[in-house]
């Protein structure tokens, strides 16, 4: 190799894409290893931060959709002060909620970026009277906290004019027609992409903005490649057509356990992923709580959102909601961080976690309970039985073991009210030796 062809090599390397990416293989354990920090964390804050919030209309879809020019909306650029914009007090108030990790909106599908790129203009450095990287003060107080970073990035961009659509209804040429304006497309995205893995080495790529193309057609298998390549310890959301690690449900909250080993609902507090003043719908601490704890009673984490002003504060019904969410998993921390999913439905009234040696049953109850809790189909002899977060030991007893029957009585336990908790009450259970069920249908006795 002589000088020019290393130059060039080294040149394709850094701005992604034109390399022949290595195919990336890792065997089943590595990549447990990997995901570990993942799913030990259960609760992450996602962050909708952009110039929608000068009006506070929907992030790039108000333009998209039409509800607004073009224009109309990149005037927002004008209101964009991040006058009291405080990144140590917002990574501070997140690791007061209990999470262990923070996605933040490197750059929505409007295309302006909160970072100095240097692949397009559309900056806030440039474009915004904040003038100034929002995103390098931010990466380094969420560090600083201990928390893991998380990146947003929506591979579809409306304002590059080498995107395919402007909006709903408006085509800006067809990538059969001209492949080499497509090229260019991909070249800046894998430009910026290149300008993040550099200045912020993120734990994890959040994408979004993948659906109207194919694998192929975005070349997702390189881009997934050279970014594991450059960070081999990277985790990567499922929306880069299925070069991904983890799904991502948004919004709704599964009903069945999700086959995907590791998985991640977002969800907004009210309707909106940004700051919205006209959307008063919010959802109630005790509400969240249960969709968090739901979430990582069948295994997964939560990822929820919060919509910063233009000035950079946080709404206050948020800010609260934040620190509920810290009161309630400080206390019971013990039953949410490095649990695993919790048992089948059926067996009691509330969701579950086990720890991970699978010997300790936490059980969540998110309601007053009008008698005894019942836990049935518990093989294990219960050896010990505590109020999470309170200490107050609870006397357990079984009742209805038929000698002859190898159905497992029935657990009772009395949870008084003295040792409740104002949002969700957790029980742990410890097991004398790993959690074994009774998973048959019963015993069925016949008469002949
Ligand atoms: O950033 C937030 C949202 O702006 C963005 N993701 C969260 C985290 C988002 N909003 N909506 N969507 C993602 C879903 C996209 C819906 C689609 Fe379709 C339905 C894509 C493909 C089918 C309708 C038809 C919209 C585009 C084509």
């Amino acid at each position: 190799m002589n000088l020019k062809s290393i130059t060039l090599t080294l040149l394709a390397f850094l701005t992604l894409g034109t390399t022949k990416a290595q195919p990336f293989k890792e065997s089943k354990e590595e990549k447990e290893k990997r995901m570990q920090w993942f799913q030990d964390a259960k609760l992450g804050i996602f962050i909708h931060w952009g110039i929608y919030s000068v009006r506070g209309v929907t992030e790039s879809w108000s333009f998209y959709n039409n509800y607004l020019s073009y224009d109309e909306y990149m005037s927002q650029l004008d209101g964009f002060t991040a006058k009291s914009y405080n990144p140590a007090e917002w990574a501070k108030l997140i690791k007061e909620s209990g999470a262990k990790y923070t996605v933040i909106t490197s750059k929505h599908h409007d295309g302006v970026a909160l970072w100095d790129t240097q692949a397009s203009d559309l900056n806030t450095i440039k474009k915004t009277p904040a003038s100034r990287d929002l995103l390098t003060p931010f990466t380094k107080a969420v560090r600083k906290e201990g928390l893991k970073l998380g990146i947003y990035y929506s591979l579809l961009d409306w304002s590059n004019t080498d995107y395919p659509y402007a909006t709903r209804n408006s085509t800006r040429y067809q990538i059969k027609e001209d492949s080499a304006r497509w090229q260019r497309f991909l070249d800046f995205d894998n430009r910026q992409l290149a300008e993040l893995n550099k200045q912020f080495k993120p734990d994890l790529y959040w994408f979004d903005g993948d659906w109207d193309f194919s694998p192929e057609t975005w070349k997702a298998k390189e881009l997934s490649t050279m970014l594991r390549t450059f960070n081999p310890k990277v985790i990567l959301n499922s929306r880069i057509q299925g070069y991904g690690d983890y799904a991502t449900p948004e919004q709704g909250v599964p009903i069945r356990r999700p086959d995907s080993q590791w998985w991640e609902l977002c969800m907004t507090m009210n309707d909106s992923w940004g700051y919205a003043p006209t959307d008063t719908n919010y959802k109630t601490a005790n509400m969240l709580l249960r969709t968090f704890v739901d979430c990582i009673s069948n295994g997964g984490n939560l990822l929820l959102d919060i919509g910063p002003k233009e000035d950079g504060t946080i709404p206050q019904e948020q800010v609260d909601i934040l620190k509920e969410f810290g009161r309630w998993t400080k206390k019971h921390a013990d039953a949410i961080y490095g649990t695993r999913a919790g048992i089948p439905e059926g067996h009691v009234m509330g969701y579950t976690t086990l720890n991970k040696n699978q010997d300790i049953l936490y059980v969540f109850l998110p309601y007053k309970p009008n008698g005894p809790i019942s836990v049935k189909g518990l093989k294990n002899k219960v050896n010990r039985a505590w109020v999470v977060g309170n200490g107050a030991l609870l006397e357990t007893k079984v009742v209805g073991k038929a000698y002859w029957s190898s159905v497992p009585g029935i657990l009772y336990f009395d949870v008084p009210e003295s040792v409740q908790d104002s949002q969700i009450t957790v029980v742990a259970l410890l097991l004398e030796g790993k959690i074994d069920l009774y998973r048959e249908a019963g015993q069925v006795i016949t008469s002949n």
